[in-house]
């Protein structure tokens, strides 16, 4: 393909750049015998998420950048990442079967964006937490948070966003959130490539938060507070 020559390219190297290199090239089948092999050899499914499959997707962003690759090998790429986020789930989740609930969420990824790789992790991270949770998809519009988190009672607003020009809608959210009346019983959770600890400041959102497992942990911190 398209995306090839770059860094984890040769499949000599340890376990997760082979892994990056697989996802990066799209090699599903190669993809899930290598998780496979990691797993059995002890990796932590984490490691094999930040250290392998997110490695590789940021090195096909960045090929996508500077036109080495193009939208299907991405598209391609995110199938691998479903299917992979399949087999780790199990292992990423607490394992002592309760089923109790700490509290609830709603999730999605902004309106305009399509992007919710990142959203489903925080997904799977939440409900391995004890969180309850309402996954609203992709392409949300700034009121469907609002309505669910309204009829749900969620005690949580989760945003992912992953465009620069999708970021803004979750001013909007936080707009809206306090015309609903909510905004103090809510707390507005925002995450995703673009944003950062001072645009969650700059629109007023409550946590920030880099990736899935801290966003669980401040969470689960909010709901146990
Ligand atoms: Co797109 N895309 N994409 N893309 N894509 C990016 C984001 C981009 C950075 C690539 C690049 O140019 N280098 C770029 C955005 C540039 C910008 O905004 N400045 C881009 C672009 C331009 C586009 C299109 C416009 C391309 C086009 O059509 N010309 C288009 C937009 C479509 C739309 O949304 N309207 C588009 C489309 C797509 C696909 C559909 C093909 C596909 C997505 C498929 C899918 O998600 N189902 C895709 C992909 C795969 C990517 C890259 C390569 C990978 C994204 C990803 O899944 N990463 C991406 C490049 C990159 O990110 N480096 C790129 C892995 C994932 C685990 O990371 O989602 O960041 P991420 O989640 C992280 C953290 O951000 C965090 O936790 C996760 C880690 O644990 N996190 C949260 C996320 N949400 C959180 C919420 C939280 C807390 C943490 O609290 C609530």
């Amino acid at each position: 393909t398209a995306a090839a020559e770059t860094k984890t390219e040769e499949a000599g190297g340890d376990i997760l750049t082979r892994i990056a290199s697989a996802i990066k090239r799209g090699q599903q089948k190669k993809l899930l015998a290598l998780i496979d092999e990691a797993l059995n050899d002890g990796v932590d499914a984490q490691d094999i998420l930040s250290g392998g499959l997110v490695v590789g997707m940021n090195e096909l962003g960045e090929d996508f950048s500077a036109n080495r690759a193009f939208v299907p090998e991405m598209l391609i790429a995110a199938r691998c990442m479903a299917a992979a986020t399949a087999v780790l789930k199990p292992h990423m989740v607490s394992e002592d079967g309760s089923s109790r609930s700490i509290g609830s969420a709603c999730i999605g990824t902004v309106l305009g964006d399509l992007h919710d790789i990142g959203k489903n992790l925080v997904k799977i991270m939440f409900e391995g937490s004890g969180i309850e949770v309402y996954d609203l998809g992709a392409d949300v519009p700034p009121e469907k948070f609002i309505q669910t988190a309204k009829e749900h009672n969620c005690d949580i607003i989760a945003c992912s966003s992953l465009l620069t020009t999708t970021m803004q809608e979750m001013r909007q959210i936080v707009e809206l959130a306090k015309q609903a009346g909510i905004r103090d019983t809510t707390t507005i959770m925002v995450g995703g490539a673009p944003i950062s600890q001072s645009f969650c400041d700059e629109i007023g959102a409550d946590i920030y938060t880099p990736d899935a497992a801290s966003a669980a942990r401040a969470a689960v911190k909010v709901l146990t507070a």
